[in-house]
């Protein structure tokens, strides 16, 4: 005989196993990664993490070798480069110009700074109908004499300022011996923007006054003032060579050949050689990828 009391309690049993073994299928089925899938979930998410790591890795390291290419210069050694990337300008390698009155506007600190995406923005700006331009300098931090000198920039086509990459020393100042105890030397500037393609190369000696003595170039490239472009100088005993884009523009030799070290600056000035700054779209900005500068390898 079978006891009824047997038979409901298998029955319940029967049915509690159905119901557990139905919810662990509906749940193995559900979330087949539960069991193994939850480590292989785990693993999976380590393995892309990993894999982006490399990837990231890679890049970086592909980036680099471009940057160890690039700087690569067969017959010269690289003595100073800024990629301008983070947020802050390297206080290691420049500081702000001091904020002094120039011309018809003022430097100021607030005008010079990172974009936080590998660039160094000189800009121009007004302010209660007053002009204020960014002007940065390795005067002090990095100082060399003879080189190449390169920069790659995008210059604003704008009126009444230009942007300048040069070397600047105090002995700039000193008047006779020509330019041999010291020279400006502007490696480009941008003061015919509102001309057309062209951009300058100039020297500067003997200081500023009634004995200042210049010598320069305006070159016209066409499409100069879009996108980047490379502006460089080689510095050597004999001639100074500027070259845009890897051809030469300019060599000359005037004042003599500067013999002593220089600093770089990247700047911004208003004034009327460059036009009517009412005339411009501010604020407007010359964007700097790259400094780089080299010395002759001895042999
Ligand atoms: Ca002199
Ligand atoms: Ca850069």
């Amino acid at each position: 005989m079978t006891n009824p009391k047997r038979l409901r309690r298998q029955f319940f049993l029967t049915c509690t196993l159905l119901i557990v073994l139905i919810a662990g299928c509906g749940s193995a089925s559900q979330y087949p990664a539960n069991i193994d899938g939850s480590e292989s979930v785990e693993k999976t998410n380590a393995e892309v993490k990993s894999e982006s790591e490399k990837e990231t890795k890679i890049e970086s390291e592909d980036e680099m070798k471009e940057k160890i290419k690039a700087e690569t210069k067969e017959g010269w050694k690289l003595t100073f480069a800024d990629y301008f990337e983070g947020e802050q300008l390297d206080n290691t390698k420049w500081a702000h110009a001091p904020e002094w009155v120039r011309k018809n506007g003022q430097w100021s600190n607030q005008e010079a700074f990172l974009d936080g995406e590998g660039h160094l923005i000189i800009q121009v700006s007004e302010r209660d109908g007053k002009y204020y331009s960014g002007a940065i300098r390795s005067k002090d931090l990095f100082e060399q004499a003879y080189g190449y000198y390169e920069i790659r920039a995008k210059v604003p086509k704008e009126e009444g300022f230009w942007t300048a990459f040069w070397l600047m020393s105090d002995s700039v100042h000193q008047v006779g011996n020509d330019g041999r105890d010291g020279t400006e030397v502007d490696i480009f500037e941008s003061p015919f923007a509102k001309d057309g393609d062209t951009i300058q190369h100039a020297l500067h000696w003997d200081g500023y006054e009634g004995d200042h003595k210049s010598a320069g170039l305006a070159p016209y490239i066409k499409g100069i003032y879009e996108g980047f472009h490379t502006f460089a100088l080689e510095w050597n005993e004999e001639e100074y060579i500027f070259y845009v884009d890897d051809k030469e523009t300019w060599r000359t030799s005037a004042g003599g050949v500067s013999q002593v070290p220089a600093y770089l600056k990247i700047t911004a000035e208003v004034g009327d050689w460059a036009g009517n700054i009412k005339n411009a779209t501010l604020p407007a900005q010359l964007e700097v990828d790259y400094v780089r500068v080299y010395e002759r390898e001895t042999k």
